[in-house]
């Protein structure tokens, strides 16, 4: 029999509200859901593969137990969790919490399971190796963010659809569908800006696709972002251009010294920009009736990340776009979202081996692998690794490859035998994205709209299959040293008693001096987190605070809105978010600009004359993991180096030759794709390729395995502020492969 029902897509940030038809269980057909309050029809090739994914005949569906003599078995849930129980005691026994590394993936804000037992996890594990794809990713702007406003989780999104005017540096998001920005329809409502006259510029060392729709493409010299920004601020001030913020903001003044000696003539040979262009793109941006400025992967995960993620906000600040409509708005998330206890700080401890400061709780994952390898005491001896590729997503990945084996003991959770979860003791498996239940618990808080939809599972599981919440759960029992046979919903229930009592007990609150039992009996939900899930839209922002706002919600009346509930647009809440020690904005964050002279000692080495290496992403890939959808795989979404024509003909390099790229990490050899594309000087290779290893068990994209750009990254280098690898303008040399048409 066939059905229909709506649900949220888990692939991408924008959050596409989609519309499946399933027949006997299978997805058969998966389509854009018109009704939908956030994405209102609109959906991309992955999405519409989303009944593939689930349908993958090499997805897991029961746990794997390494055999002594190497390859798995696969066994009984319980069988799985006792193995984990044991691996991780006979660890923590013998050399304590801390050689018990904890790694999580980008998938954690893809799912409602995996961000509400994280932190609980964390703390039960007790361990300070805590580790995450965020120190690939958006630690810079956190860190950003932690300084200014006092929340690193507190991002001022772009307000698309009412800015004129948006200047987006190292982001491609009509291919990535936007990040640190849920938005669905990005390259729809880009259109929409310009055809309302608005103005986009792109900033990137490659005509992107995003720069194809653009007023102006800037190509960049790559790691330069944050002297282009400094150049802007500069010329602001110096033509009397910039805005004091006024009250509720401190370091104006100071502003306007520290950008001295960053003159548009000054970094213009260093970011590869003319000096007029500096100043125009300061000028527009200061005329604009409203303006935003985004950046994204390639402004964070650069030698100068942080300084570029700080300056980002501060233009949008100077220009007077803060936190106001038409310019750049903090998210708010309809749930009661976990905000810090303190103002933020980082370097409460350091990293072993390169003494590297912890940031939220977390140390750089790039060095994980020092910490693998290097002995003595405080060494990392087992590994928990939730939802990550570890070997295809760090710099230096290869080295990881080599030193993962080495662990007395490795658990993952993750639906795939990958290149990472090949060296597992254990994989737990979860079930399908279209078998749990879905609630965006971190991208609702990065919505450029403020809205609520949940998705309950299409299919009930396979008897004795736990949810990837009662996996977590029981890891999380087995963390507390209360083994792996407990009742999984004391985990959830712990918490909720903990948050209703807290509710309950504080003078002023809506709740306080109502019973907490009683309150927890009102809560509804299939299982202990949907209960959770439910308190924590009660007590959300738009909440029903459990009748107190009676057309409040909750989750009972989420099911009964299957194409969500829109909440209305971003408003300014600066007073509500900033929580800095001073209660102010900082502008001139003491933590970050302490690392000006750093970028102005290295101004004068950019572009003495080798390559450097950037990252894309590919439209029809989801990072490392989807190359095994035959329908989102060929035709363009091959690992392809990118070169300019120019290099290309220095290099005597024509299209399909091999070549071969060699890194501070190590070396490649791939198909070259020279293109008027790009910068001279500059390559480009896409993230998440270098698959068919041995052991693995993804058969589609081991038939096209590509290699991993991250065999030529380096660990040794990081943003020093947030820990942050760098992947965007690494140095590389290249040379063809004497003899080596590729067949194209
Ligand atoms: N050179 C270079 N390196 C990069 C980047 C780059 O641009 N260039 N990008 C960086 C960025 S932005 C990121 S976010 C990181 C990503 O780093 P990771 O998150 O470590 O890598 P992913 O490729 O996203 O792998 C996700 C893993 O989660 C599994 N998975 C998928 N869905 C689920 C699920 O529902 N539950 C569970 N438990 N597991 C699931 C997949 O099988 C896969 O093993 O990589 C970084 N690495
Ligand atoms: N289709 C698809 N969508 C995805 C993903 C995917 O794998 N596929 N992954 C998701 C994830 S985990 C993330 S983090 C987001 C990332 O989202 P984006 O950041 O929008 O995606 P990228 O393709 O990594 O874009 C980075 C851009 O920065 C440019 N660049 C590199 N170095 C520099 C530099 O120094 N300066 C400037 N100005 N530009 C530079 C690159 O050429 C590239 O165009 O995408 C998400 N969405
Ligand atoms: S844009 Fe992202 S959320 Fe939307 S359908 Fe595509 S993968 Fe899914
Ligand atoms: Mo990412």
């Amino acid at each position: 029999m066939d059905r229909t029902a709506t649900r949220v897509c888990p692939l991408c940030e924008a959050t596409c509200g989609l519309s499946i038809t399933l027949s006997d269980g299978r997805a058969t057909r998966v389509r854009g859901n018109p009704d939908d309050v956030f994405s209102h029809g609109y959906i991309c090739p992955k999405g519409a593969s989303l009944g593939r994914f689930d349908s993958d005949p090499d997805r897991l569906t029961a746990p794997l137990v390494r055999r002594p003599g190497g390859g798995f078995d696969e066994v009984g849930w319980a069988e799985a969790f006792e193995a984990v129980d044991r691996g991780l005691r006979a660890v923590t026994d013998r050399y304590g919490r801390d050689a018990v590394a904890l790694y999580t993936g980008n998938p954690v804000i893809h799912t409602l399971a995996l961000p509400l037992y994280m932190m609980v996890l964390r703390e039960r594990l007790g361990t300070r190796n805590v580790y995450s794809s965020t120190t690939l990713d958006t630690m810079p702007k956190s860190v950003a963010c932690g300084w200014m406003y006092g929340d690193p989780l507190a991002f001022p999104l772009p307000d698309v659809d009412r800015t004129r005017h948006l200047l987006v540096l190292g982001a491609n998001p009509v291919e990535s569908n936007g990040s640190l920005w849920t938005v669905a329809d990005l390259p729809g409502r880009l259109r929409a800006l310009r055809a309302r006259g608005g103005r986009l510029v792109v900033v990137d060392p490659r005509r992107t696709r995003t720069a194809d729709l653009a007023d102006e493409h800037v190509a960049i010299r790559p790691g330069t972002d944050a002297l282009l920004l400094l150049g802007i601020v500069n010329t602001l001030f110096d033509e009397g251009l910039a805005t004091d913020p006024g009250e509720g903001f401190a370091g104006f003044g100071e502003l306007a010294r520290l950008v001295q000696g960053f003159g548009a003539g000054e970094v213009a040979a260093a970011c590869g920009v003319p000096a007029d262009t500096v100043r125009r793109l300061a000028r527009e941006l200061a005329a604009a009736p409203a303006a935003a400025v985004y950046g994204r992967l390639g402004t964070c995960t650069t030698e100068f990340g942080t300084l570029t993620s700080w300056l980002v906000d501060v233009v949008n600040i100077v220009t007077g776009n803060f936190d106001r409509p038409g310019g750049v708005l903090f998210g708010e998330a309809p749930h009661a979202a976990r905000r810090p206890a303190e103002p933020f700080r980082t370097g409460r401890w350091h990293s072993r081996v390169r003494s590297l400061p912890e940031v939220n709780g977390e140390l750089p994952t790039a060095t994980l692998v020092d910490e693998i390898e290097t002995p003595g005491e405080g060494q990392v001896r087992a590994l928990l690794c939730v939802a990550g590729n570890l070997v295809l997503a760090t710099p230096q990945g290869e080295r990881l490859d080599r030193a993962l084996p080495g662990l007395d003991f490795m658990v993952c959770v993750d639906p795939y035998l990958n290149e990472t979860t090949r060296h597992a003791s254990v994989i737990l498996p979860p079930p399908s994205p279209l078998e749990s239940p879905h609630y965006d618990v971190v991208l609702a808080a990065r919505s450029v709209r403020r809205n609520a939809r949940f998705s309950p599972p299409l299919r009930a599981l396979a008897p004795g299959r736990p949810s990837e919440a009662e996996i977590l759960a029981r890891l999380v029992l087995i963390a507390s040293g209360r083994g792996p046979g407990g009742d999984p919903d004391t985990v959830d229930d712990t918490l909720t008693d903990l948050a209703l009592r807290a509710a309950c007990g504080r003078p002023g609150s809506p709740l306080a001096g109502r019973a907490p039992a009683a309150l927890k009996a009102e809560l509804t939900g299939e299982g202990a987190l949907e209960r959770r899930l439910d308190l924590m839209l009660r007590l959300g922002p738009a909440g029903d605070l459990f009748g107190a706002r009676p057309d409040g919600l909750n989750l009972a009346r989420l099911k009964e809105s299957p194409n969500g509930v829109d909440l209305g647009p971003l408003r300014p809440r600066r007073r509500e978010v900033v929580m800095t020690a001073s209660g102010l904005v900082e502008l001139c964050p003491p933590a970050i600009t302490a690392d000006l002279p750093r970028l102005a000692a290295r101004m004068r080495d950019f572009g003495d004359g080798g390559l450097v290496l950037v990252s894309r992403r590919q439209s029809r890939s989801v990072n490392s993991w989807s190359h095994n959808i035959p329908s989102l795989s060929g035709g363009t979404n091959r690992c392809v180096l990118e070169l300019s024509e120019e290099d290309a003909a220095r290099l005597g390099v024509a299209a399909g030759d091999l070549v071969r790229v060699r890194g501070r990490g190590g070396e490649v050899v791939v198909p070259a794709e020279p293109t008027g594309r790009l910068r001279a000087g500059v390559v480009s290779m896409p993230y998440g390729w270098g698959h068919g290893r041995k052991g693995t068990r993804m058969r589609h994209a081991a038939a096209e395995p590509g290699v991993s750009v991250n065999a030529l990254t380096d660990s040794a280098v990081v943003d020093p502020l947030s820990g942050t690898a760098v992947f965007n303008g690494v140095s590389v040399r290249v040379e063809r492969v004497e003899g080596s048409q590729t067949e194209s």
